[in-house]
């Protein structure tokens, strides 16, 4: 057998002379490898008595090891001094501008989510989400919406196969989401919902999927007027305009109660839709008191708390801000159109640095 402090000493010194990785990994072939010369020794070791055995075994055992570490910590120096090398000469210039190669678009549907949420960020919403596959308790016996509705029904709600007690489904609004948020969470509870529904519906005004955002405050005081000022201060912050009338509608929501319909003042002179005052109005969300069944249901105690809730499309008020004039060419996924009506990536909305600053017909 070599002697093993010779080859000790031998192994270490080429493993510090080492220039670069592929020298090192010669080393670790040449010692460690399947034909190496430490693996070489190991094999003529069962030629050994017990005694001898033993003893030559740890020894080696040891030396494998040693030479091992003392390869990884080479490796180590060459990878810091490379990045130390890439550090010195990559650098990237955070100030040019963006490339003008750069075509993507950030999709309306988007860009009019992350604005509606930076106004209730603002105001002091969090954001609340859930399952797009919901079940029957959540999207509508804990919403107070009777056995016998009629959407519950085949046709409008697309059910999941399979029969059970609780049947799954593709919820038909976000409020499962607020269900699930006073079930879990004590009030007070202020949340916004945004998020994919679906109704089993398809016509120049429905597409199968929309986007909604609804809603929710729960507290000891909430009253109609909270919701008034609340939807008021929304609409204004959206539209960018700082006078809009409004006017509520009395309606019917089983959830609700009272339950009523927003809606803003436009003009529609010279066949252009403007938002603000004028002779029309342009019904634009549904709203109430959340119903006292609807609490009890999440276990909320009714006579403790109350609080308004509110629901609206999200591609409905996009084409109203972005004058798009079709809904189904939301969901067309043609570049032409995205081309058009969507929105440069960085032009991110928010309450301090503006909502949209390039984007839409503005551009
Ligand atoms: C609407 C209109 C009115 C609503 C109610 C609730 C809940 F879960 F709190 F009961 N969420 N959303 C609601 C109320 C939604 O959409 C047109």
């Amino acid at each position: 057998m070599e002697n093993i402090e010779q080859l000790r000493i031998e192994l270490i010194s080429s493993v510090d002379k080492a220039e670069n990785m592929s020298a090192l990994e010669e080393i670790r072939i040449s010692a460690l490898g399947k034909k190496g010369r430490i693996t070489g020794m190991m094999k003529t070791l069962g030629s050994l008595n017990k005694e001898e055995r033993k003893e030559a075994g740890q020894t080696l055992n040891k030396l494998k090891n040693e030479v091992a570490n003392a390869i990884d910590s080479r490796k180590n120096i060459f990878e810091e001094t490379e990045l130390d090398v890439r550090l010195a000469t990559e650098k990237v210039d955070v100030t040019l501008p963006i490339r003008p190669e750069s075509h993507g678009r950030i999709h309306p549907t988007s860009q009019t989510l992350d604005e509606i949420v930076a106004i209730f960020g603002q105001m002091g919403f969090d954001i609340a989400e859930g399952p797009d596959i919901e079940d029957d308790f959540h999207n509508f016996t804990a919403l107070n919406i009777p056995q016998n509705h009629p959407a519950r029904q085949m046709h409008d709600t697309f059910y999941i196969a399979g029969e059970d007690e609780n049947k799954h489904l593709l919820r038909t609004h976000t409020s499962p989401v607020q269900i699930r948020s006073m079930i879990k969470q004590k009030p007070p509870i202020k949340i916004i919902a945004p998020g994919r529904t679906y109704r089993c519906d398809s016509d120049i005004t429905h597409t199968p999927m929309f986007h909604q955002i609804e809603g929710l405050v729960i507290d000891k005081t909430s009253h109609m007027g909270h919701l008034k000022g609340c939807l008021l201060e929304f609409i204004k912050a959206y539209f960018e305009i700082d006078e809009v009338p409004i006017r509520f509608r009395p309606s019917f929501f089983p959830f609700t109660e009272p339950s009523a319909e927003m809606d803003i003042g436009c003009s529609r002179k010279g066949g252009e839709l403007k938002i603000g005052a004028g002779e029309g109005w342009l019904e634009i969300l549904g709203c109430g008191m959340v119903h006292p069944n609807v609490l009890a249901s999440c276990g909320i105690d009714t006579d403790e708390y109350q609080g308004f809730a509110f629901g609206l499309g999200l591609e409905r008020i996009a084409m109203l801000k972005y004058g798009i004039p079709d809904l189904r060419t939301f969901f067309e996924t043609d570049l032409r159109w995205l081309k058009h009506y969507g929105f440069v990536p960085l032009d991110i909305p928010s309450m301090t640095r503006g909502l949209s600053m390039t984007g839409g017909t503005a551009r």
